[in-house]
C-alpha cells in the first residue's frame, strides 16, 4: 500500500528543502477547514522544534496550544476565526478537529511509530497524567474536572470538548487523569503539557518497528 504522506510546502515545512535525499519525508500537514461557524487553518510539523504561532481569538486556548507545541516539540501554526459572539465552544472544538486531522494526515499510515505514550506532568500543586495510544481507534477518558467553571473568561469544560475532538480526529485513545490540583489554570496547563509529552513519545519513530506496530498489521483502519 502506498504511503499517504504528502509533501507540504507550508512555512513551517520550508526547512525540508535542505534535507538530504535519504532523509525521511517530513511528517507535516497543512489543513484548512471553513464552516459557517469557524474558519481554521493549521500547519503542523511533528518533527519540529516546538515553535508555535497560535491565534484563535481565545487567548487561553492560544496559551495552552503554544505550551503543547513547545513541550511536544511540534512546530505549530494555527489561525482561527469563529463566532465568538455566540460563545467560544465552536472555535475551541473546531480547532481540536483540525489539529487532530493534521496529526492524522502528517502520520500517514502510522508505520514505524511508537504508538503508545505517557506522561505525568506537575505544575505547582497540579499533577496530571496522560496516556495515549495512536491506534486508529478513538476514545476519550477524561477525568480532569476542576471545581472552577472558568479560568478568566474561558469555560473550563471546553477543554473536554477540545480533547474529544482531538482524540476523534487523530484516531487516538486518550486517557487523562488529574492526580492533584486546585488552581484551574495550573490543572489545565499541566494537562496540555502532559498531552504534549505523551503525544511526542507516541508519534516518535521507533527504528525497531517495521510496518505498523500492531498484530492486526495496520493502524490506519
Ligand atoms: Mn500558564
Amino acid at each position: 500500500m502506498a504511503t499517504k504522506r504528502t509533501e507540504k510546502t507550508g512555512v513551517i515545512a520550508s526547512g525540508a528543502a535542505t534535507r538530504a535525499e535519504t532523509a525521511p519525508p517530513p511528517r507535516s500537514a497543512s489543513l484548512k477547514r471553513k464552516t459557517r461557524e469557524t474558519d481554521v487553518t493549521v500547519n503542523l510539523a511533528i518533527d519540529g522544534a516546538g515553535k508555535a504561532a497560535v491565534s484563535t481569538g481565545v487567548p487561553f486556548l492560544d496559551h495552552m496550544l503554544e505550551s503543547f507545541a513547545r513541550h511536544g516539540f511540534f512546530d505549530l501554526e494555527i489561525e482561527a476565526t469563529g463566532d465568538l459572539a455566540v460563545d467560544e465552544h465552536h472555535t475551541v472544538e473546531d480547532v481540536g478537529i483540525v489539529l487532530g486531522k493534521a496529526f492524522a494526515e502528517a502520520l500517514g499510515d502510522r508505520s514505524g511509530i511508537r504508538r503508545f505514550g505517557e506522561a505525568t506532568v506537575p505544575l505547582d500543586e497540579a499533577l496530571c497524567s496522560v496516556v495515549v495510544d495512536i491506534s486508529g481507534r478513538s476514545y476519550l477518558a477524561y477525568n480532569v474536572t476542576t471545581a472552577h467553571e472558568r479560568v478568566g473568561s474561558f469555560q473550563t469544560e471546553l477543554v473536554q470538548d477540545f480533547m474529544k475532538a482531538l482524540a476523534d480526529n487523530v484516531g487516538m485513545n486518550l486517557h487523562m487523569n488529574l492526580l492533584a490540583g486546585r488552581n484551574p489554570h495550573h490543572i489545565i496547563e499541566a494537562a496540555f503539557k502532559a498531552l504534549a509529552r505523551a503525544m511526542d513519545q507516541a508519534t516518535s519513530v521507533e527504528p525497531r518497528v517495521s510496518g505498523a506496530l500492531s498484530t492486526k498489521g495496520t493502524l490506519s483502519a
